[in-house]
């Protein structure tokens, strides 16, 4: 069996691949996709599979992650993609020094598109900011995120893969789907 995940983030492809291991043979479209705002990464999610659908025309996935600091009121949400770019991991260091409350949480949508329209997974973590980055694996806020002892970014893509706010995410979708692909007879 086939799945697109359209993104123009190749290290989420990537991550998705690993999930699925050999189950599932990933193939990755490039593609930017325009994002509406909203606090809520569901409907992001299902506005870029609606946007992404109606580009492609096959059955496919995509992603939509948030970022939310607890003592920033939830900052940077829904604008994680434009902070990382602008103020990146040190900026959100430099606003979190010497804060003691360090809680966060990233979110995950996966939603997936087809004829029958847009069905929306979800998947959390919760993690602490660091006080400074550490470790050289994974992507985007994951050197300053630490997950029981350690940061996204020092461990393993394959446990990454595991425990990961977009692999509870992927856990929820493979279930749902594997079961809808299931001939009833089985
Ligand atoms: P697409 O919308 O094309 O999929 P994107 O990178 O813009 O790609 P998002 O809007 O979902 O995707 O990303 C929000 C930001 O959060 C972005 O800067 C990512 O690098 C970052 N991000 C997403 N998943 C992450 C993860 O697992 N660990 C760390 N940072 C992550």
């Amino acid at each position: 069996m086939k799945l697109t995940i359209v993104t123009s983030n190749a290290n989420k492809a990537v991550e998705v691949a690993a999930f699925f291991g050999g189950a599932l043979e990933v193939t990755h479209i490039s593609l930017d996709i325009p994002e509406h705002r909203s606090d809520d990464v569901g409907e992001i999610a299902r506005g870029k599979a609606q946007y992404a659908y109606d580009h492609i025309h096959t059955p496919l996935i995509v992603d939509d992650t948030g970022f939310s600091i607890d003592a920033l009121n939830g900052f940077p949400g829904p604008y994680a993609s434009y902070v990382l770019h602008t103020l990146g991991n040190t900026g959100i260091l430099k606003l979190m020094d010497g804060v003691k409350n360090r809680d966060a949480h990233f979110t995950t949508a996966i939603a997936f598109a087809d004829e029958s329209g847009i069905h929306v997974f979800t998947g959390t973590i919760h993690g602490n900011i660091t006080s400074s980055p550490l470790g050289n694996n994974g992507f985007g806020y994951d050197p300053i995120v630490d997950i029981d002892g350690r940061t996204l970014a020092e461990i393993s893509l394959e446990e990454k893969s595991v425990i990961s706010h977009r692999a509870v995410a992927l856990k929820k979708f493979r279930n749902w789907y594997f079961e809808r692909c299931q001939p009833l007879s089985l």
